[in-house]
């Protein structure tokens, strides 16, 4: 089982203390250090970041108010003036930093680029004025489908420039869901390649954005432009694609940073929850540029020596937040990979440190355990001791996980940072500060300044020490969703009237269960809602299932998550056919595929299980709980009484 259970948990009786050499020359040096910015943010959370935007950070002209609160909406430094492209790249260039290496980035095939801030200011100039000269305009919104090259934070960066807002899309995801995601945020051009390696195989992405765009059905989208990456030939639609090397040769490097509103939308990012579509997540300039700086700042303990490495994918909020603006943003080195973790080269991540002495490392726990069954003789064949800084992201990471990672890959010398967050907050929410907090393998430990995070009942009572309950925010922060792009009342109803408020006091809800231990420690339990986690990557059940019923043989769908060893969790769907259709294993693998199609790889049904009926309520709900009980083999536990049917369970139970 990878989700900690409680045994586990409260077993847990470990603790590691931050190694003293690392507390000594660390930002926050000490418990007591943390503890009492945490009092003075919680005394006063307004002056606590407005003081820091005024050190931290460059405005071209300062706000009015700092924090501007209309539950559930918020407005940060309202009236100030930002750019983050500015923060992230023109203010290094009059230090010694000019050229100082901004990006590493090793590619798939063996090749490899580094740029200085200096040159990777001159690229992001030369391709906001590319964009410029297209038309893209200060408030557009611009698709980005690439995959890990340079060329992905360089976009990035240009639309962030010229104030049009990007959505990234994981080259993972399919043609369909590109295209849902561009219709909704009304995208006016994309940015893609012709194609991205993957696993030893190319993908064609090129191909996926023609299909997208086919039969007219975006038509804001004016213009497309296109990477050299693969060179496997591709179609090149004259008046709409255009070839970036072309486009950026021909580009002037002069383009200053327009200055932005700090509400004004930087991005919108889609992530699943539980019901309907994909979510835009909207994420604006100020807030989000102090928010993700100083969390980089003090969870990454980022020096100017550092070399550090977050191996995420740019299309996920992680991507976004610490392989581009954050690092950037304070000056850092950021290396960024193409290549993926795969058993035809099992020691793929420990050569990229070996080679560049990387020194803080930060992935997921699902990459954590499939290098664990890889075998430590893959790390241990390595020169490692250039970590001094680990970091997890994305799951609860078990408690094996995190020892093994503490000691063959952290050399018992590393402190390790897991950082509890979701693409709505923008930035880490519940997480170790390295120097100063100590550490227990599976706990998230505190949150970060600033941050009043609580467990709570339904009615939003705190719960009592090693109770479970929802895991809510009490206070708005910086780094904060500011809304549903297009739709402030399902952002109201998602994330503020699950615990209804009561005096007006909202809370935000994070769709996970919590618990707090006798030390205060924060214990987070997965989700709560129908969401599955799949190796680090979210999934709405609904959208599986929506997918799978718009196949013609499918009748109705309930999917459920199963634990999974590596991946924390697997998909099982259970189907109901139409009356002609048979339930053969030629059926299977084309529902897989249709499910693939309709939205990409990573949705991939491990199990598709046939039924004549599946369990409801009398109302007419699906009771996935029970499905739940079926699918990982255990016995259907709890209430059964509502269930309309009981010999539907008797027959699904007798086909398992
Ligand atoms: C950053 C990211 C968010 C969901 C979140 C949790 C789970 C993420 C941890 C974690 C336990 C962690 N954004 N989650 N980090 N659970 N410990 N350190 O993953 O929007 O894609 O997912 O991921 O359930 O709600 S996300």
């Amino acid at each position: 089982m990878s989700q900690p259970t409680i045994e586990s948990i409260l077993h847990e009786g470990r603790v590691f203390n931050p190694p003293a050499a690392f507390s000594q020359q660390a930002y926050i040096k000490s418990l007591e250090e943390y503890q009492q910015l945490f009092d003075r943010a919680k005394a006063n959370p307004t002056k606590f970041w407005e003081d820091l935007a005024t050190k931290e950070l460059h405005w071209f002209e300062k706000w009015h108010t700092v924090l501007d609160w209309q539950p559930p909406f918020a407005k940060w430094f309202d009236g100030g003036k930002i750019n983050i492209s500015y923060n992230c790249l023109d203010r290094h260039l009059t230090t010694w930093r000019k050229n100082k290496a901004a990006l590493i980035w090793e590619g798939e095939p063996g090749d490899s680029r580094t740029l200085t801030y200096a040159q990777l200011h001159r690229e992001v100039c030369q391709f906001a004025n590319v964009l410029k000269h297209l038309g893209v305009q200060k408030g557009d919104v611009v698709g980005i489908y690439m995959p890990m090259i340079p060329e992905a934070a360089i976009a990035m960066l240009a639309c962030a420039r010229i104030g049009a807002a990007h959505t990234v899309v994981f080259g993972g995801f399919s043609a369909e869901a590109l295209r849902d995601r561009l219709i909704d945020g009304k995208a006016t051009a994309v940015i893609t390649a012709d194609g991205g390696w993957r696993k030893d195989a190319i993908v064609p992405l090129k191909d996926q954005v023609d299909k997208a765009l086919a039969d007219g059905v975006v038509p804001t989208v004016k213009n497309v432009l296109v990477v050299e990456r693969t060179k496997q030939g591709v179609h090149m639609e004259s008046g709409r694609d255009h070839w970036w090397h072309e486009l950026q040769k021909q580009a002037s490097a002069d383009c200053p940073a327009e200055p932005m509103n700090s509400e004004d939308l930087l991005f919108v990012l889609y992530t699943s929850g539980s019901t309907g579509k994909p979510k835009g997540v909207v994420h604006t300039t100020g807030g989000y540029n102090l928010y993700t700086h100083m969390t980089t700042k003090w969870v990454f303990d980022i020096q100017d020596t550092d070399v550090y490495w977050c191996t995420a994918d740019v299309g996920w909020i992680t991507g976004h937040s610490y392989i581009v603006y954050g690092p950037l943003s304070n000056g850092a080195t950021t290396l960024m990979y193409e290549g993926a973790p795969r058993a035809s080269n099992p020691g793929c991540f420990w050569d990229v440190i070996e080679k560049y002495g990387v020194t803080v490392f930060y992935t997921a726990p699902t990459a954590i355990r499939a290098f664990i069954k890889m075998g430590e003789e893959h790390p241990n064949a390595r020169d490692l001791s250039s970590l001094r800084l680990l970091g997890t992201v994305g799951e609860p990471i078990n408690p094996e996980a995190w020892m093994w990672y503490h000691r063959v890959i952290g050399g018992e010398r590393c402190p390790i940072v897991d950082t509890w967050w979701q693409t709505e907050t923008g930035g880490h929410m519940i997480t170790s500060l390295p120097g100063a907090v100590p550490t227990k393998p599976g706990s998230a430990t505190f949150p970060f300044p600033g941050i009043l995070a609580d467990v709570v009942d339904l009615d939003g009572n705190s719960v009592g020490t090693n109770e479970g309950g929802y895991l809510v925010v009490r206070h708005p922060w910086p780094g904060m969703m500011r809304t549903v792009f297009g739709d402030d009342d399902r952002f109201r109803r998602t994330y503020w009237e699950h615990i209804a408020p009561v005096d007006g006091q909202y809370l935000y809800f994070a769709g996970d269960g919590a618990r707090r231990d006798e030390d205060g420690y924060f214990w987070i339990m997965g989700r709560v809602d129908d969401v599955i986690n799949v190796s680090g990557h979210r999934l709405g059940t609904m959208e599986i299932e929506s997918a799978l019923v718009s196949h013609p043989a499918v009748a109705e769908a309930a999917v459920v998550g199963k634990p999974d060893e590596l991946k924390g969790e697997e998909i099982v769907a259970f189907v109901t056919l139409e009356g002609t259709a048979a339930p053969n294993d030629d059926l299977v693998k084309a529902l897989k595929q249709h499910v693939v199609g309709e939205i990409g790889a990573l949705a991939r049904p491990a199990e598709i299980r046939f039924s004549d009926a599946l369990p409801k309520t009398r109302s007419g709900k699906i009771m996935r709980r029970l499905l739940r009980n079926l699918a990982s083999g255990q016995e259907v536990s709890g209430d059964t009484s509502t269930l309309e049917d009981r010999s539907v369970l008797d027959k699904l139970r007798e086909g398992s």
